[in-house]
């Protein structure tokens, strides 16, 4: 699988920044609050340094209180302290070169939550995204519209959480988007990370959106992209398929399999996007699998789920 990486114009992503507030003051936990908390930060006289700065990526941390996300070293955030800073916001933005026409998956994660909102620059059209393929928080991840927008080009993870990882599916054409994304901390740790690329899973860990001209991944090993009607592989065998509880808590079957071999439980919502579960190793002839609906998010209380099972070299 080739896989075109966008990358972001010049001059990289514009960071904008607040100061660390104090529990329970002026500015909700939330995407408003945020947003509030970053323009009196922006209209301080005078303005704090580097309330405003230019990053190649989004990849921050707070280093007295953070994580590393997937990538690593992170920067520390604009305005970090040498304390655990607690109660702030970041805002970017950055203008996305596509060069390869196709079906991108876009996301952020965090700690705690936050929004992107995709932008149709020189005449091209607001995207619509189609679909959430991946999010840490399926209770509250939501498609909307952005402002000043009249399609569903936004997702909003608005919710304190330890990694508010959420990857939607958008169709974008060769031209320039505007990015807009937020993350805002409350307390405890605090990161954020930005990535994307043309879509290959949902479960695939797509790189930094980072300025500069772009690239192309070659996907080996990963999970080919999958066309609407693909079978499972004839050689593989579902029996003995079984649900448990109500609403259902788990499933059980099992596959006829080789010694020596091991599967991929992969799971589905609309038998397009596919999302690896786990995998086992070959139980011999036959092997048993069972899946726990309430170790994955990403399926767990959905109305209706697929599975198969994939012969992985
Ligand atoms: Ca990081
Ligand atoms: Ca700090
Ligand atoms: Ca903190
Ligand atoms: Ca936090």
């Amino acid at each position: 699988v080739l896989a075109a990486i966008p990358g972001i114009a010049e001059p990289g992503w514009k960071v904008e920044s607040s100061v660390p507030g104090t529990p329970n003051d002026a500015y909700a936990f939330s995407i408003a609050g945020a947003e509030l908390r970053i323009d009196a930060t922006l209209a301080m006289n005078p303005q704090p340094a580097n309330a405003v700065s230019y990053w190649d990526t989004l990849n921050f941390t707070d280093p007295e209180a953070g994580t590393e996300g997937n990538f690593s070293p992170s920067s520390p955030w604009p305005l970090n302290t040498p304390q655990d800073d607690d109660n702030y916001a970041m805002r970017a933005t950055g203008i996305l070169n596509i060069t390869v026409p196709g079906v991108y998956h876009l996301g952020f994660q965090g700690d705690d939550g936050g929004y992107m909102y995709i932008y149709g620059q020189g005449g091209l059209a607001d995207p619509v995204i189609s679909s959430i393929v991946y999010t840490n928080v399926p209770a509250v991840a939501a498609i909307g519209m952005a402002p000043n927008s009249t399609v569903n080009n936004a997702i909003r993870a608005d919710v304190g959480t330890g990694n508010s990882r959420t990857v939607v599916s958008v169709p974008l054409q060769v031209g320039q988007y505007k990015i807009q994304t937020l993350m805002f901390e409350g307390g405890g740790g605090s990161f954020w990370e930005v990535f994307g690329g043309q879509a290959i899973s949902p479960g695939y860990n797509y790189p930094l959106l980072a300025k500069g001209a772009g690239s192309t991944l070659s996907v080996t090993g990963g999970i080919p992209l999958v066309a609407e009607g693909s079978t499972v592989p004839d050689e593989i065998r579902i029996s003995g398929f079984t649900v448990t509880g109500s609403p259902v808590g788990s499933v059980s079957f099992s596959i006829n399999s080789k010694p020596g071999e091991s599967y991929v439980i992969q799971a589905s919502t609309d038998l397009v996007n596919w999302v690896d579960l786990k995998t086992v190793p070959s139980g011999g002839t036959t092997t048993n699998m069972s899946v726990t609906l309430a170790d994955h998010p990403q399926i767990n209380g959905q109305p209706k789920v697929f599975f198969r099972v994939a012969d992985r070299p």
